[in-house]
């Protein structure tokens, strides 16, 4: 099932249920190499969502700003390779929503625990906006927030379920999007935990 939310922004529900299986141990072992952690913001907050990356790039913030890096500030190591199945999965969902090709260098994986968030912001420390932006939700649902192309028009809430996997290119690219506060609902698998990884375009 493919649910549009926008002129080029698809929810395709479901479609990483086939993947789960393999995409759990995978994570298991990117969070030996590389733990999640909770960051600081240029702004001097510590971030609600705990994250680690996999890929040639990974997304990290700190004090002096927001930026890709090749290796992982907290070990100085190379972050963890992707495992063939993220990039299978990231192009395979790309292209079932019109965008063939999708190579990502990046995949960011957020930690959700129970009240976390993230407020509204734009994805934009990518180097070509041309490229989709893939989400895959895993875990405990949470609701998604989707604005516009202003910080202050109205957001759509869409809820975002286990397996679920929601592509964003084109106009939808820049729009500003955020996730509410975590509910407590513990998940069969999980437990009372959700993740998400969003594959990208970053070099
Ligand atoms: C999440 N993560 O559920 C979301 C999913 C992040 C982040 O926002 O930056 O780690 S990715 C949602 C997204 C990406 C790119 C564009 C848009 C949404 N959008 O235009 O709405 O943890
Ligand atoms: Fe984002």
């Amino acid at each position: 099932r493919c649910e549009r939310i926008g002129p080029s922004a698809f929810v395709l529900r479901g479609f990483a249920l086939p993947w789960v299986d393999e995409l759990l141990p995978a994570i298991s072992g990117i969070e030996a190499a590389a733990p999640f952690r909770n960051m600081v913001t240029p702004g001097g907050f510590t971030m609600s969502v705990a994250l680690t990356n996999c890929g040639a790039l990974g997304w990290t913030t700190d004090r002096r700003g927001y930026r890709y890096t090749d290796t992982d500030p907290a070990t100085r190591r190379p972050w963890p390779a992707m495992p063939v199945p993220f990039a299978r999965l990231a192009h395979e969902a790309a292209a079932a929503a019109g965008f063939a090709g999708f190579e990502p260098d990046a995949c960011l994986i957020n930690r959700y625990l129970p009240g976390a968030r993230m407020s509204l912001h734009q994805d934009k420390d990518e180097r070509d906006f041309s490229a989709p932006i893939v989400s895959v939700s895993l875990g405990m649902p949470a609701t998604f927030l989707f604005g516009g192309h202003k910080r202050a028009d109205k957001a759509a809430k869409v809820q975002l379920y286990h397996g679920d996997v929601v592509v964003w290119g084109g106009e939808d690219r820049l729009r500003y999007h955020g996730v509410m506060p975590l509910k407590h609902v513990p998940h069969p698998l999980l437990g009372s935990t959700r993740i998400n990884f969003t594959f990208r375009k970053a070099g």
